[in-house]
């Protein structure tokens, strides 16, 4: 999963989003609320300092599109849907984010879930509003370097009861990232079929 050198392609107006709309290749929307490392894994994932991590929830507003030399793009989907931002904003963002679902070029959601917050109702809300779109959906659970080794099994099991089958990952570590890059690819060739 190399990555083309360009930084992240911001798609901030109607304008523009339209523009990236209009190239052919699948995208991959990371989604899930501020703070849940969204950046951090598309980071991870494309092997270079690409996409801002930690800024102030809701400051990265507009959708960022990533190339992978694989064939397809990340888009970081900002959480400013969940943050504490203006309703403006919100409705914005919610703008970009419809436009891009009803695109019908979404293959594939990342739904990252704080591993250690395994019901947030922000979380459901997410799954139900993906599920509208009729967007497949993988769930992904963030941070998982921050669990103990023995708390693992069952915070693994406690996602799975909410979320269903999820991937663990670090976006630190690097742990559950190989899992992920083949989970992403095994999804992709299924949807291609
Ligand atoms: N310990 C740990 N911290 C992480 C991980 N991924 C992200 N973070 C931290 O969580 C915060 C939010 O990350 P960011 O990627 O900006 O989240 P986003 O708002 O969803 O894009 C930052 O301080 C990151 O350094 C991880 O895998 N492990
Ligand atoms: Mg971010």
């Amino acid at each position: 999963m190399r990555s083309k050198p360009a930084r992240g392609e911001r798609a901030a107006t109607g304008r523009r989003e339209a523009e990236a709309d209009r190239r052919s290749e699948p995208v991959i929307a990371v989604v899930g609320r501020s703070n849940v490392g969204k950046s951090s894994l598309i980071n991870r994932l494309l092997g270079r300092r690409a996409a801002r991590v930690g800024k102030t929830p809701g400051k990265t507003r507009g959708i960022y599109f990533y190339e992978t030399e694989e064939g397809f793009r990340f888009a970081d989907l900002p959480g400013a849907g969940f943050a504490r931002v203006s309703r403006t904003e919100r409705d914005r963002w919610a703008g970009l984010a419809e436009e891009l679902f009803r695109s019908g070029r979404v293959s594939l959601a990342l739904r990252l879930v704080d591993g250690r917050v395994p019901a947030a109702a922000a979380d459901r809300e997410l799954s139900s509003y993906l599920e509208a779109f009729g967007v497949p959906a993988l769930a992904v659970a963030t941070k998982w370097d921050r669990l103990a080794a023995g708390e693992r099994v069952a915070a693994r099991r406690r996602l799975e009861e909410v979320h269903g089958a999820v991937v663990p990952v670090s976006a630190r570590s690097g742990e559950g990232i190989d899992e992920l890059r083949r989970e992403i690819r095994r999804r992709l060739k299924e949807i291609e079929e």
